[in-house]
């Protein structure tokens, strides 16, 4: 960190940290107060690229709701302000005294998006339940309520260790479900930028979303189908393909098996069966898949919008298959378009990891009888674990940088599960709608007041395809920027999870550099047993985390706004001469699943006379899930969660843009407000996530807005491998509130 010089202003350079695109951000900081933040100009690929969450950073880092110190709720209700030794000592207490009485097992953690701070916090949470001995069934993560469906279907289907093509070059592409230049999802940076200059560079982008986004802008083609039919859509390109000949037989017949099984799964989702259960046209699936198949580089790819209604496994699954019918991996001789800079040196080559089971039944869950996976325990099961009695029951629950409150489906039972706790704890930065529940609220250190590190977004790639990481040998590393506000007591959240655990007489042994996931691991992990007599700094956290990385941290440390490093050769090797694996194209477990999809023309809910509309999710660029929301730059803009509908459903049910609403499913009902989107399908209700008040606070359309996970049945259907619940094409009614 450069030295406070006083009352001068003066520039420092960090990493934005809001959310995993980790943009570099150059930062006025004047009375070591950060008052301004930019993109850096100088950063070799950003392009000086920000968003507007991350230019309120100081607006988040001196909001007048930050807590500064730790808080501790009192009998009545109300919360009082203690020391942070005390916290902790309190709360090891607490946790020691269950234990005791029910069992390690009564301790859960439930790590989220407000963790990614600081690269150690996201992974420190599981390495506190290893610790606890009760990994993975007492750690729940945000993963089993998103896309785990990802690491699922590459399990299945087997990993190209090569990865995908790049992004920026490829001739065509198909994204399915998501909206990067929103999200960010897929491509961290500059992604309007890079989006449109790959259009610019030939890539036929074929969208497919039941919404023209900020991503259909430059599509060759929108396809704008009915939510919750992806599947079908998916098998629908694969039949054309497939039926026309159009795949690489070469590279099938060398790298994977299963071909005949996938084409036989997807010989009945012929054009017109699709475009009837997808309320699409016939033409529009045969034009994607022949423009797909005559492209000579590119991806299918999906998101949220594809995984939330269920069948994400599928769809992930079938896109996999799509790019390898198609031959869309990194052949040997090609540059590696994942490479490795903060992540371990490993010779990558053109061949693929074997495909494996990524859950047993050896063990399965207390509710619903769920598998072990490798994916965490099922978080849309949190609730009901926590209000079912018996041996097992969860009794307390650490979140840290997450807001079950408003993030976990079934927002009313989720709400009454944090209320039955015997001690909630929500490491946070503000009180969120969780930490307004809880028996302690531990403040962490926010991005700009922690080191920062590429590394994060390096390793993104072993979670699936499009999630993140870069094309070109680029690292960052940046040195926090200022320290907390002064006369604070705050404690990073990796921090707090060490002392607790050494409190608690356990120690917590980090993985560092971890380069894989499940059992495709291009390099196992380096252990890292944390001492118990002395708590490592966060730049020993740092080193230990690049252990062994291609080139060292001190080497990226040099170049403060980040570096490309050309001279590394990216060159992807041959298959190796042992190596015996495949990809496989016909998983049964999938293919029996697709065959249910055609039998139940998509297997998904259905509008019906008492709930016509589908709700379906969409991410807000003023926040991170329920981050930003109390941002007073950003709260400047709105507050609310707009119920977005296509003007003729606004017709339909005699609204008007700014109406206040009732939105009701089969499961709960919550208050919104009508605003007209042309360019969303008739039929669908698009809204966001996260936002609203807590259940027993009274509602506020017009400000904190509605929680769509309201809307949401735990239970009545949901992933039978990860428990993920229906969060997609949901079922509702809306109509008009009368206002006084
Ligand atoms: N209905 C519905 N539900 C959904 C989704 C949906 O689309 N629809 N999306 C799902 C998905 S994909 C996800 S990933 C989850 C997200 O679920 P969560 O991760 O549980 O939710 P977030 O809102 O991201 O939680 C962030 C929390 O971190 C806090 N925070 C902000 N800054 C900091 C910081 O510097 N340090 C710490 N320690 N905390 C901080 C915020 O105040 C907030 O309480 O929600 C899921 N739930
Ligand atoms: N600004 C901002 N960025 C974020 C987040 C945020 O809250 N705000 N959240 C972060 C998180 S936790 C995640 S997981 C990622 C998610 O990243 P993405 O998955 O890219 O999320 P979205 O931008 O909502 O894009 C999903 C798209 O799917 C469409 N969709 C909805 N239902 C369906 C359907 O049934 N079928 C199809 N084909 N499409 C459908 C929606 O209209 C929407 O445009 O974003 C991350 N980045
Ligand atoms: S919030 Fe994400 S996209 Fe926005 S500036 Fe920060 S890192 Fe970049
Ligand atoms: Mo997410």
């Amino acid at each position: 960190m450069a030295e406070n010089t006083g009352g001068a202003s003066e520039t420092r350079f960090g990493i934005c940290k809001v959310c995993w695109a980790g943009c570099p951000v150059e930062v006025t900081v004047e009375n070591g107060r950060a008052t301004k933040v930019a993109g850096d100009r100088q950063s070799p690929i950003y392009g000086g690229y920000t968003c507007p969450k991350g230019r309120a950073m100081p607006e988040a880092h001196y909001s007048p709701t930050r807590v500064l110190h730790p808080r501790k709720r009192m009998p009545d209700g109300s919360y009082i302000e203690i020391p942070m030794a005390q916290a902790i000592e309190e709360i090891a207490q607490r946790i020691e005294g269950i234990v005791a009485e029910h069992g390690a097992e009564a301790i859960a953690v439930y790590p989220g998006n407000g963790n990614l701070t600081n690269p150690i916090n996201p992974v420190i949470g599981a390495m506190f339940i290893m610790a606890m001995g009760t990994f993975p069934d007492r750690f729940f993560s945000v993963q089993t309520i998103d896309q785990a469906g990802k690491v699922i279907a590459q399990a299945l289907h087997g990993r190209w260790m090569a990865g995908p093509q790049p992004f920026s070059t490829s001739k065509t592409w198909i994204m399915v479900g998501t909206n990067p230049v929103i999200s960010k999802q897929g491509v961290m940076v500059n992604p309007g930028q890079t989006v449109k200059q790959a259009v610019k560079d030939g890539m036929k982008l074929i969208v497919i979303d039941p919404r023209a986004t900020e991503s259909t802008a430059h599509a060759f083609l929108h396809i704008a189908p009915r939510p919750g039919q992806d599947a079908s859509i998916l098998a629908g390109i694969l039949h054309v393909i497939l039926n026309e000949g159009l795949y690489d037989a070469d590279f099938v017949t060398a790298n994977a098996v299963g071909i005949d099984a996938l084409k036989a799964a997807v010989a009945p989702f012929t054009p017109d069966h699709v475009a009837s259960v997808a309320g699409i046209g016939a033409d529009e699936v045969v034009l994607a898949a022949r423009t797909f198949a005559a492209a000579e580089s590119g991806c299918v790819v999906t998101a949220t919008g594809a995984h939330f209604p269920l069948h994400g496994t599928l769809c992930e699954y079938l896109a996999l298959s799509l790019n390898t019918v198609c031959g869309r991996w990194v052949r040997a001789g090609e540059q590696h378009a994942q490479p490795h800079v903060l992540l371990p040196d490993v010779a990558i080559r053109a061949q693929p990891y074997a495909p494996y089971r990524p859950w047993d039944h050896g063990k399965t869950s207390r509710i619903n009888a769920l598998p072990q996976t490798v994916v965490g325990a099922p978080t849309g099961t949190l609730p009901d674990e926590i209000l079912t009695p018996g041996p097992g029951q969860v009794r307390a629950l650490i979140c840290s940088g997450s807001n079950p409150a408003v993030s976990l489906p079934d927002q009313n039972r989720a709400g009454r599960a944090l209320g039955a706790l015997d001690l909630l704890v929500a490491i946070d930065v503000e009180m969120s709608n969780t930490g307004r529940m809880a028996d302690y609220v531990i403040p962490d250190r926010m991005a700009l007041e922690t080191p920062a590190c590429s590394q994060f977004s390096e390793s993104m790639k072993y979670y699936g395809i499009w999630t993140g990481g870069y094309e070109q040998p680029y690292a960052q590393y940046a040195a926090p920027v200022v320290e907390p506000p002064a006369g604070s007591d705050t404690i990073e959240s990796w921090a707090f999870f060490y002392e607790l655990a050494r409190r608690l007489g356990k120690q917590i042994t980090y993985f560092g550099n971890a380069a894989g996931t499940g059992q495709h691991w291009d390099k196992p992990p380096v252990p890292f047993v944390l001492p118990l007599d002395k708590r490592p700094t966060t730049e020993e956290m740092f080193e230990a985390m690049c252990a062994g990385s291609r080139v060292p941290l001190s080497e990226v440390k040099r170049h403060t706004h980040g570096k490309v490093f050309h001279e590394l050769d990216l060159t992807v090797l041959p298959r190796a001469d042992d190596c015996t694996a495949m990809l496989q194209l016909g998983d049964p477990t999938m293919i029996a699943e697709l065959a249910q999809v055609f039998e139940k023309r998509g297997d998904t809910a259905n509008p019906s006379p008492e709930y016509p509309l589908l709700l379906i999710p969409r991410r807000a660029n003023e926040m991170m899930n329920s981050i930003g929301r109390t941002n007073p730059k950003l709260a400047a803009r709105r507050t609310h969660n707009p119920a977005y509908l296509n003007p003729s459903d606004l017709a339909r049910f005699g609204l008007a843009s700014g109406d206040i609403v009732r939105i009701r499913s089969e499961h709960g009902e919550i208050s919104g407000v009508a605003e007209a989107e042309p360019r969303l399908r008739a039929g669908t209700l698009s809204m966001s996530h996260c936002f609203g008040t807590n259940p027993d606070e009274p509602d506020d359309p017009l400000g904190q807005g509605g929680c769509t996970s309201r809307l949401m049945d735990a239970n009545a259907a949901y992933d039978p491998v990860f428990g993920q619940p229906r969060m997609g094409a949901i079922p509702v009614s809306i109509a008009p509130i009368a206002t006084a």
